[in-house]
């Protein structure tokens, strides 16, 4: 049973099994050839690398807590809903990058109940860091507890949107984004990993993240992190409709109603 005694020690297992999971991704990467790429949608990829890393992760997880499920990306599993407490999992965010070479990818875990997220952790393998937390415990980069930015003006802002795949529906909006926000910010990135990207937010390195068309295991690890480390997720109405991905918007809290009225002008 998942309890506060208990948390500390599953937290510690959870970050062993995303290290281990980082580990294998690590070493495929060193003789990673494309074709051994599988496409699953236009411009959507998946490796063998996806698949074995998720198995790893799953038969791992069930040791820590036999009575939970599973929701997980590449489907190596079919055990979710029907459980109390659910394990989360893309075994590898940024599936694009790790197939160019490029980083940020990373592993994403998170155990949740009902709509509560109880902990989280990211693991982005290129630049070895752990990021994580648990409900209540703060948000940590390895050993570091870190917060999210101060950062109180958006002129001034470091700001993150996504490139969803669902390049019809989205293609008209990322044309106003830049017409809105290009030029008046710092700067605008974009990195290819969702739940990298949280991290960053929680960390300071972005003031701000926004992404559509996303899945729950490409937020629901980063965003607890996010939370934990004084930051704010929510959907485009200020809602709390942003667990399933479809709508992803994610601050250091100071900016988050001024960068959402902006960005809902700009739809
Ligand atoms: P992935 O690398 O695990 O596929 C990039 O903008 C982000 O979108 C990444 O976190 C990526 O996760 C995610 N993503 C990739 N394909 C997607 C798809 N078809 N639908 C939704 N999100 C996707
Ligand atoms: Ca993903």
């Amino acid at each position: 049973m998942y309890n506060v005694q208990i948390k500390g020690k599953i937290i510690e297992q959870v970050k062993d099994v995303a290290k281990e999971a980082g580990a294998f991704i690590r070493l495929q990467r060193q003789d990673f050839s494309p074709d051994k790429v599988e496409t699953k949608g236009t411009h959507d990829y998946v490796s063998y690398v996806d698949k074995e890393a998720e198995r790893l992760i799953v038969e791992r997880l069930r040791k820590v807590l036999p009575e939970a499920g599973f929701l997980t990306e590449e489907c190596t599993t079919v055990d979710d809903v029907q459980h109390e407490y659910v394990w989360v999992i893309d075994p590898l965010d940024g599936t694009t990058n790790f197939v160019h070479g490029l980083p940020p990818y990373c592993v994403a875990i998170a155990l949740r109940k009902g709509r509560e997220i109880l902990l989280g952790v990211v693991y982005e393998v290129v630049n070895d860091e752990l990021f994580w937390a648990y409900q209540g415990g703060g948000a940590y980069l390895g050993e570091q507890p870190i917060r999210v930015s101060n950062e109180q003006h958006l002129n001034d802002a470091l700001l993150c949107f996504g490139f969803p795949y669902n390049v019809e529906a989205w293609s008209p909006v990322m044309q106003r984004i830049v017409r809105d926000f290009y030029g008046h910010c710092a700067s605008i990135r974009n990195l290819g990993s969702a739940e990298t990207e949280l991290c960053y937010v929680a960390c300071g390195r972005f003031d701000g993240y926004v992404e559509s068309y996303l899945k729950p295991w490409d937020v629901a690890a980063g965003s607890i992190i996010l939370q934990e480390a004084g930051g704010m997720v929510t959907d485009y109405q200020g809602g709390n409709q942003w667990m399933d991905g479809q709508q992803v918007l994610a601050t250091n809290s100071v900016l988050h109603e001024e960068l959402r009225q902006k960005l809902t002008l700009t739809f």
